[in-house]
């Protein structure tokens, strides 16, 4: 390998809701940079994961599920993801192939094999630690039906790290020869604020049932260093007054413990003892509103 072999950019995560494209992110670069649930719509905004070698740095873009929505922010989320795609070098298109195929992924699916993004396109077949083996190959076969004009169909487990190492070695081989664009020590573009922001989200995701999550954000009000402690004031932003004893729970049981599972997961990923203070806030419209949507780091363009 010289360096004028190195191979090097930034590949879209993209997909409906909930097929793992950020479990597999996260399992790629070797960290928990963007947060995970069972439940769809759990990203919301570009999050950025390099995986760097000696031969090779892969910019992984994940994005948000592409999905309908009429709020604001579901509209926001969906531009960022066509976004994300258009300037991407490579687009890893994912489904979730232990589900059969459905019309929103066949209807994605359809979208991106126009032709009117000239990438080229990789499918990932994910969970298949949880896929009938029998029922894979008339999936790659219907897939390849659907989009003939792709490079590949890679089916993996991103939970299970299976085959992920052919997909990496897939995805290298459409990048472009170019010198590494980051420090080969960067692995993400968030920040430790936003790091807290989506720790606090995922618990509060995890926790909560029904449409409450998706109308919950979280903001940073306070992210203080103070020697080895990282001192964080959240503010839990939940869409009704109705939501926030639901929340916070008996005795305050629920806001603890999502404050508990924050902090441990955010003191591992920072390196640092961390003191995380919550709090919970009304705000009926947040999700519709623009402005507010910008301050959180939601706007369209995020
Ligand atoms: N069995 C199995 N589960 C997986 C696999 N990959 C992801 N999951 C699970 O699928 C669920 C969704 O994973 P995410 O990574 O959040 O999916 P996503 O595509 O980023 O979802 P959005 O951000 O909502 O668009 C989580 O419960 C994951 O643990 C896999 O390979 N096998
Ligand atoms: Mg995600």
């Amino acid at each position: 390998m010289t360096e004028k072999d190195f191979r090097c950019g930034t590949v879209a995560l993209l997909g409906v809701p909930n097929v793992g494209k950020s479990t597999l992110m996260n399992h790629l670069i070797g960290a928990k940079v963007a947060i995970v649930t069972p439940k769809p719509q759990t990203t919301r905004h570009r999050i950025l994961g390099i995986y760097t070698d000696d031969s090779r740095q892969i910019i992984f873009v994940d994005t948000p599920g592409i999905h309908k929505g009429s709020k604001q922010l579901n509209k926001n989320m969906v531009r960022v993801a066509y976004a994300a795609a258009e300037e991407a070098d490579v687009l890893a298109i994912m489904q979730d192939a232990s589900k059969p195929l459905d019309r929103p992924t066949k209807m994605l699916i359809e979208r991106f094999a126009d032709g009117r993004l000239k990438q080229p396109r990789i499918h990932v077949l994910n969970k298949v630690d949880r896929a009938d083996k029998a029922r894979l190959l008339p999936r790659l076969q219907q897939l390849q039906q659907l989009d003939p004009g792709a490079m590949a169909y890679v089916p993996v487990s991103a939970r299970k790290g299976i085959q992920t190492d052919s997909l990496l070695n897939e995805l290298t081989r459409h990048l472009p020869v170019q010198p590494p664009l980051h420090d080969p020590d960067w692995f993400t573009d968030q920040s430790q604020r936003q790091l807290a922001a989506e720790y606090v989200r995922e618990q509060v995701f995890l926790s909560m049932h029904q449409e409450i999550p998706f109308q919950t954000a979280v903001d940073i009000e306070r992210f203080e260093e103070h020697g080895d402690v990282i001192e964080i004031d959240a503010v839990i932003l939940v869409g009704s007054e109705r939501h926030k004893p639901m929340l916070i729970g008996k005795g305050g049981e629920g806001m603890k413990s999502v404050g508990t599972k924050a902090r441990k997961g955010l003191e591992e990923i920072l390196g640092c003892r961390v003191r995380l203070n919550l709090w919970a806030k009304v705000d009926a419209d947040w999700f519709n509103h623009p402005g507010k949507l910008m301050d959180l780091g939601l706007g369209a363009e995020q």
